[in-house]
């Protein structure tokens, strides 16, 4: 958890882990994005690209200070494959399916498929949204999941159940990525982490209060942070 988060950190003092989020139109990518950051950036969708940079900047209870651009696409998955600058450096990406939707399960193959062929290692997250539908859906397994050896995570960004843990699992996976990029074993690792964690449903939500409290942070530093547009190269 942050213990601070820090305003408009000056462009060349940041040296940001950068996450990403793939899957299907509509599955409900940019409202995690929104939930997570709390109103705290507003965000600015226009670009050669049409991808949207978030950039979230935090010291850690250990001093440690961690700054991490989130990228979002600006509807661009639409067209079933997204420009190589989304991809381009990528330290962990989080695959988010609808669970009301089973075709938007599907197509995460395509999605790591595409994933694979610019960051072959990457780490990922597998996020099953909108539980908020079906409060039964967590007892399910999903086998892509399994089968990719990846961490799953149930959540919902209309209600927030899990989102702040979702995006924490996902930093600590870049930061852990980053720092030992060539190293094969990183998904047991990844799952080690959440095993650590390991959030129930109520713990999630006290994840959602704590976001609420960053929230409320965002509001006494009032200026509402930043979000970047993207030129791609
Ligand atoms: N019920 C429910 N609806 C959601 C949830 N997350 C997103 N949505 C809705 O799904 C639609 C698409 O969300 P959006 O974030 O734009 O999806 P994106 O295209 O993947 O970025 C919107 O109408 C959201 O309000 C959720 O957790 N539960
Ligand atoms: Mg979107």
């Amino acid at each position: 958890m942050p213990v601070q988060v820090i305003d408009n950190k000056a462009e060349e003092k940041r040296d940001p882990v950068k996450l990403i989020l793939l899957g299907d139109s509509a599955v409900g990518k940019s409202k995690l994005v929104e939930r997570f950051l709390m109103q705290r950036y507003v965000p600015i969708q226009m670009s050669t690209y049409a991808l949207t940079l978030f950039h979230y900047d935090f010291v850690k209870e250990n001093g440690e200070e961690v700054d991490v651009d989130v990228w979002d696409t600006a509807g661009q998955e639409r067209f079933a494959t997204m420009h190589p600058a989304y991809y381009h450096q990528a330290h962990c990406c989080i695959l988010v399916f609808d669970v009301t939707r089973k075709a938007t399960y599907k197509n995460l193959e395509k999605w790591m498929a595409e994933l694979r062929s610019f960051r072959e290692h990457i780490p990922c997250i597998v996020a099953c949204n909108k539980i908020d539908t079906d409060p039964d859906v967590v007892t399910k397994s999903f086998a892509f999941a399994e089968k990719h050896k990846m961490p799953l995570m149930y959540v919902s960004a209309a209600d927030g159940t899990n989102v702040v843990a979702l995006f924490e699992n996902a930093i600590d996976t870049a930061v852990a990525y980053r720092k030992n990029p060539e190293k094969d074993d990183l998904m047991t690792q990844v799952l080690d982490i959440l095993k650590e964690k390991k959030p129930s449903s109520s713990s999630s939500h006290a994840g959602g209060s704590a976001n609420a409290g960053h929230a409320a942070d965002a509001g006494d530093k009032a200026d509402g942070g930043e979000a970047k547009q993207v030129e791609g190269s």
